[in-house]
């Protein structure tokens, strides 16, 4: 199967699974479950839990029972979006081409919602894990919660906040983005090594993957800013620069952050190979991650 194929195939699985998570309207507070629903259900690229479940695949596990903790990561992706949008933090009004969380729902409960969501992807890592109990599986989820929390995702965003409008040097800039961004998506494959009962090797391999992966991600992430189309984008443009943020292209500008980026992602390339014929998957994914336009 095509790459194309492939991606949109796994987008349907999650999507399907993301459906089925949620409970009936009517026994749950309709405007937190609504706010909630709207933020995970409206779009998006599904890339973290993609790569937890072509993880699975390239470690020849079968992917099916892990669907919920795939879904988790994609609601504490979610919950990330909302706080991320919100006033206090990058007060973005738009978002995947429609209002941004708070936009719609209010301030409140935009807030209150990213933190339901956030809970509800526990309560789903912890529901499975107490089916499925093994060590390796727990380690899978520590990973999860390490990459979310003050080592990871959160830390990033604070670094990101008080860096704004400062001379950063490259290193502080890598650190931003290594957490901000490359941490959840570093732990959506890692996880999956864990679950899979991987050798360490193999997981110090998917982790540098992942790393790199991540930091493609998001120089690509700093280009569009600067040079994206905002109606491919669904959000508006130039916010890097108006918000004084460390960047890519800030540093080094548009065409050489373009060459360090092929240059990371060729070398991330050649690296996975390692794994043979079932990596394929993932080479292809760091050229849509490269060229990508939204
Ligand atoms: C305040 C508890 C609390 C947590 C929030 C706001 C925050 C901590 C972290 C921000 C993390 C963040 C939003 C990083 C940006 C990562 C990024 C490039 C997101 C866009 O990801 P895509 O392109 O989005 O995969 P789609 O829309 O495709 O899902």
């Amino acid at each position: 199967m095509i790459f194309k194929e492939r991606y949109e195939r796994n987008k349907q699985i999650v999507e399907h699974h993301l459906l089925s998570i949620f409970p009936d309207q009517e026994k749950y507070q309709n405007s937190l479950l609504n706010s909630m629903k709207y933020s995970v259900l409206n779009g998006g690229k599904r890339l973290r839990p993609i790569l937890f479940i072509e993880t699975l695949r390239m470690l020849e596990t079968n992917f099916e029972p892990y669907l919920d903790i795939a879904c988790a990561i994609e609601l504490i992706h979610a919950h990330s979006l909302i706080h991320d949008d919100l006033p206090a933090l990058d007060n973005d009004e738009l978002r995947r081409g429609i209002p941004t969380n708070h936009i719609i729902f209010g301030e409140a409960i935009a807030i209150l919602s990213g933190d339901a969501l956030l809970n509800f992807a526990y309560e789903l890592m912890f529901g499975w894990l107490s089916r499925e109990f093994a060590q390796s599986n727990l380690n899978g989820l520590i990973e999860i919660a390490r990459a979310t929390g003050f080592k990871g995702m959160i830390g990033g965003q604070v670094l990101d906040m008080e860096s704004e409008n400062k001379e950063v040097s490259k290193e502080m800039m890598e650190s931003i983005h290594k957490n901000k961004t490359g941490a959840l998506i570093e732990a959506s494959m890692v996880s999956a090594a864990h679950i899979a009962s991987a050798s360490s090797d193999y997981i110090s391999s998917i982790r540098k993957y992942a790393k790199n992966l991540g930091l493609v991600f998001q120089i690509i992430d700093d280009i569009l800013d600067v040079s994206g189309n905002e109606k491919i984008l669904g959000k508006k443009i130039h916010q890097d620069k108006n918000k004084g943020k460390a960047t890519y292209p800030r540093f080094f500008g548009i065409e050489e952050s373009r060459k360090i980026a092929k240059i990371i992602a060729e070398e991330s390339i050649h690296d996975i190979s390692c794994f043979g014929k079932s990596s394929d998957f993932f080479s292809d994914l760091m050229v849509y991650v490269l060229t990508r336009e939204n």
